[in-house]
Formats: C-alpha cells, sequence, structure tokens
C-alpha cells in the first residue's frame, strides 16, 4: 500500500486479520458471496457484496443512540470464488472458506448473494459447532421451507428446509407474509416458531423478548426481503406489507451479549450506487457490529 491509497472493496471500518487481537472478544470476517443462480425472479444478487460494501461508507463510525464508536474486531477477507451456475461446487468452496476462518477464530459475517449459501455457511459451522445446539434465527418474507422447489432440493426456495434437515435446536423465522400451506403445516409440526409483520407491528417488545430469551449458540440470517419492497426493492423475489427498518433495528438490538457463531445478510440484489436495498443491509451489519 501507498500513502494515500485505499482498497475500495473492503467494508467500512474493517481492519487487517490481526491473530493477537482475538483472545478477548469475538473476531469477525466478512465474506462477499456473489453468487445468484438459482434466483427465481429478479437477479442480481450476485453484486450484492460489491453494493453492500459500498453503502457501507456513508455510516458514521460513532451510533448517537449508544453513545459508542465502533470498535468491533472485523477484519473483511474478500469474496468467494463463486462458481457460477453451480451450487454444489459453490458451497464446496464456501464449506472451506469458512471451516478455514473457523480455524483463525474468525466469526463469519457474509453478505450474499442468494439465500442458499446459508446452507453452505451453516454445514460448515456443523463441523465445528454441535448444530443441534443452535438456534436459528431467520428473518425473511418467505418461510424457504419447501422441500423442493420444481424438483430442486438445493435452491434459495428451500434453504431452510435443508437447514432444518441437519437438526439445529430451534428455528425462529420472523417477518413471515408469503408460504404456501405445506409449508406453514411443516412448520407446525416441526416445532418451528413464526411471526409475520403484524406479530412484531403489534407488539414489537414480545418479539424482541423471544429473542432475547433465546439460550446458546444463535445463528442469524437476514433475507434482505423481510424489509418491506418500500425499504428493499432490489430483492430476488419482492414481497409487499414488510416489517420497516427500524423494526429491524430494534429486533436485532435484542442480539447484543448472545453468543452469535455466524450473521448473513443475503438476496441484496442492488445494480446501483445509493440504492436503499444495499444501504439497509449495510446498516444492519453494522448495527450488529456496533453492539460488540
Ligand atoms: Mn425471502
Amino acid at each position: 500500500m501507498y500513502l494515500y491509497t485505499e482498497n475500495p472493496l473492503k467494508f467500512a471500518f474493517s481492519h487487517d486479520f490481526e491473530e493477537s487481537n482475538q483472545k478477548d472478544s469475538p473476531y469477525f470476517g466478512i465474506l462477499g458471496v456473489p453468487f445468484d443462480s438459482t434466483t427465481t425472479y429478479q437477479p442480481g444478487a450476485r453484486f450484492g457484496p460489491f453494493f453492500v460494501r459500498e453503502a457501507s461508507y456513508n455510516f458514521e463510525k460513532y451510533n448517537i443512540f449508544s453513545d459508542k464508536i465502533l470498535d468491533a474486531n472485523v477484519s473483511d477477507i474478500g469474496n468467494l470464488e463463486v462458481v457460477p451456475g453451480n451450487l454444489e461446487k459453490t458451497c464446496t468452496h464456501l464449506e472451506s472458506v469458512i471451516s478455514s476462518m473457523s480455524e483463525d477464530g474468525l466469526i463469519p459475517l457474509t453478505i450474499g448473494g442468494e439465500h442458499s449459501l446459508s446452507y453452505g455457511v451453516i454445514n460448515s459451522i456443523n463441523a465445528q459447532h454441535n448444530l443441534q445446539d443452535v438456534t436459528i434465527l431467520h428473518f425473511d418474507a418467505h418461510m424457504d421451507l419447501r422441500d423442493d422447489y420444481m424438483g430442486e432440493k438445493y435452491s434459495h426456495a428451500t434453504v431452510m428446509r435443508r437447514i432444518h434437515d441437519k437438526n439445529p435446536s430451534k428455528i425462529i423465522q420472523m417477518g413471515i407474509r408469503s408460504s404456501s400451506p405445506e409449508e406453514v403445516e411443516f412448520a407446525r409440526k416441526n416445532g418451528i416458531d413464526f411471526y409475520t409483520p403484524h406479530d412484531i407491528k403489534e407488539d414489537l417488545r414480545k418479539m424482541g423478548k423471544i429473542i432475547s430469551q433465546i439460550d446458546g449458540p444463535l445463528y442469524v440470517t437476514v433475507d434482505i426481503d423481510v424489509l418491506d419492497p418500500a425499504y428493499a426493492p432490489s430483492v430476488g423475489t419482492p414481497s409487499p406489507c414488510g416489517i420497516n427498518p427500524e423494526e429491524l433495528e430494534s429486533l436485532i438490538s435484542h442480539l447484543k451479549g448472545k453468543e452469535v457463531i455466524g450473521f448473513d445478510v443475503v438476496e441484496v440484489s442492488s445494480t446501483s450506487i445509493g440504492d436503499v436495498t444495499s444501504v439497509n443491509a449495510a446498516k444492519i451489519l453494522l448495527d450488529f457490529l456496533f453492539l460488540q
């Protein structure tokens, strides 16, 4: 690096990985996964990592609400080398990188990319943690609990079903407003708790409490389409009448002090600078980092 140069593609406020720092507090590693091959409707999530990083530069390092300067240990390790059109090979690469990150003590913060990548991350985490002890907190407009989507077992539309197959301790879904009757039946039969935007708007405190009461290790996956399309129009599968950014901010704030073993923000398909979808996605990551 030369004086007066910078690498604009690293997430704002991230720094080079220093192994010596990792002992006292959690160390996070940001990984972009520019992959969107199973997208059903609006493609472009492959550009999510770029636009989310770009949007991250427009935020302050100071959070006025918590009166805190962001000082989380966070290192942006770059993008995964994906195999366009091949989810299986992409997930193999992903699992390899996530495993290496875990060996270095880095907790993955993944920027998507389509939602199916969460499966790759969780599958790899399964090797480090016992997934049977892990709660999955899932923010989404969609349940993603289909056993297959048009015959495909591995798809953005089946990702939570594949994660459920791995027997996590619990799956909690928030923001749900679009599903098939079979998915609702599956959720009810299998102890998957789901809450609609109505539940969240009616009693935000109660929803926060549900998050506060999660015990043990926790993986958080945020499909940005959980937000209303007014706040996140550039998504693979937009669904109206979602929650707003204040509600999501409030829910995320309840992760303070939790043992979060991974966090992803997926389905950002922005195609222009300043797109509100990527701005909100960057904000979610920063809100989470401010809790550290
Ligand atoms: Mn979704």
